[in-house]
């Protein structure tokens, strides 16, 4: 397993020096710094983020670090450590929602389009960026959105963007708007907040609706416990739009509208509302929004509790609602969760958008090894791609490293 499990672990993860470096060989010229932004996991609250309800992530050890350049030309040059052939270059004039970039870029040229449109981006800033990963693409991370903010924290800094560089809830506005509006994918605000909001040692417990958030505290340390990451290399994808996650975007609404009320986080009475719904699927995803909202609320209760072995309960009912009722999980999702409990973990789920990526589970430190080997045996006996497992602690959120 990659481990990052004590504070040393994450800062290790952290090398500034070879970033800057590398821009310095690609431009010829010294970055005039480097930002990070992590990867999130979500402990709860799946899917409620687009239905204005609440979720409670962690920003992950693990995220994009860039080195930047501003310029006054217009025009930004955007090179990948980890896609060394894929460069790309664009006119931020030029930027076009309607014929986005397409592959990785677009999440770049998307944060450009999106600072524009919002006011806080003048015509001709420009950039030369240099950008390192240790996220995995497609394993429900939050890949993305880790790209979109830090290049979005790092343009603010660099241009000098006052307004915006000191309000990390606008700027999670902006990311977003750049992920919807030009990439192409109906998300909610849950990823660019956990990136850009989170802190250290603590959970970030975020209304989507009014964008109020307080910091939870999850000291993995003090109560044994380690949070084992299945990365199950199925990989999802959010931004096609005839794809799952569209669809239950779309039933959500639908489902709001037939009961007259604003988003799914307005509903009251769980029973009454789905007895005033006739189509059985739609039930099944109101049923899950209004409880997994719930689900929230008594995860953090159980945390600022102190009991966070108790959360385990809370992990298993999330992930059979996520299974039974949003049909979002996956065959290789399941077992991971079932196997983890079965060997020892207190408690798992699946964690993001679903259809592939990644689960969490809440394991007591002295079995981490015997959970991984159990859930690594049964995906091999079960003819799965080998998972890959990570166990993390709640980690620093987006920040300018020098
Ligand atoms: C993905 C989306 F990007 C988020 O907005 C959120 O809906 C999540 O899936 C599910 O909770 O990560």
């Amino acid at each position: 397993a990659q481990a990052a499990t004590t504070r040393g672990d994450v800062e290790r993860l952290v090398d500034t020096g070879e970033v800057a470096a590398a821009f310095t060989e690609a431009y010829g010229r010294e970055p005039v710094g480097v930002w990070r932004a992590p990867g999130r996991v979500n402990l709860m609250g799946e899917h409620t983020d687009y239905n204005d309800g609440l979720v409670l992530p962690i920003a992950l050890p693990w995220g994009v670090t860039l080195a930047l350049a501003p310029t006054g030309d217009g025009t930004a040059e955007v090179r990948s450590a980890q896609r060394p052939d894929e460069d790309v270059r664009f006119a931020t004039a030029d930027l076009d929602p309607e014929a986005p970039l397409g592959g990785w870029g677009s999440y770049v040229a998307g944060v450009f389009w999106a600072a524009r449109e919002a006011g806080h981006l003048p015509a001709d800033a420009g950039a030369r960026i240099l950008v390192d990963s240790d996220l995995p693409v497609g394993a429900s991370l939050s890949s993305s959105a880790a790209l979109e903010c830090a290049v979005l924290l790092a343009l603010a800094d660099a241009h000098g963007l006052a307004d915006l560089a000191g309000d990390r809830p606008a700027m999670a506005v902006i990311a977003r708007r750049a992920e919807n509006g030009y990439v192409g994918a109906p998300t909610g605000i849950l990823d660019q907040s956990a990136s850009l909001r989170c802190t250290e040692g603590y959970a970030l417990n975020l209304d989507c609706r009014t964008g109020a958030a307080g910091a939870v505290p999850f000291d993995l340390e003090k109560a044994g416990l380690r949070l084992l990451i299945v990365d199950t290399r199925v990989e999802h994808k959010l931004s096609d739009t005839t794809g799952g996650y569209a669809a239950r975007y779309e039933q959500c609404t639908r489902a709001a509208r037939e009961l007259g009320v604003d988003a799914l986080r307005d509903v009251e009475d769980v029973d009454s509302a789905l007895a005033r719904l006739d189509d059985p699927v739609l039930k099944d995803r109101v049923r899950h929004v209004v409880t997994e909202i719930h689900r929230v609320n008594a995860a953090v209760g159980l945390m600022r509790a102190g009991a966070l072995g108790d959360l385990g309960a809370v992990f298993n009912a999330s992930h059979i609602s996520m299974r039974d009722q949003f049909a979002i999980s996956t065959p290789e999702l399941d077992l991971a969760v079932e196997t983890a409990v079965a060997a020892g973990a207190r408690g798992a789920r699946m964690t993001g958008g679903g259809f592939g990526g990644s689960a969490i589970a809440l394991v007591p430190e002295d079995r981490l090894d015997r959970v991984g080997k159990a859930v690594a045996d049964a995906f091999a006996e079960n003819g799965f791609r080998a998972p890959a497992l990570r166990a993390a602690l709640p980690s620093p959120g987006a920040r300018r490293l020098r």
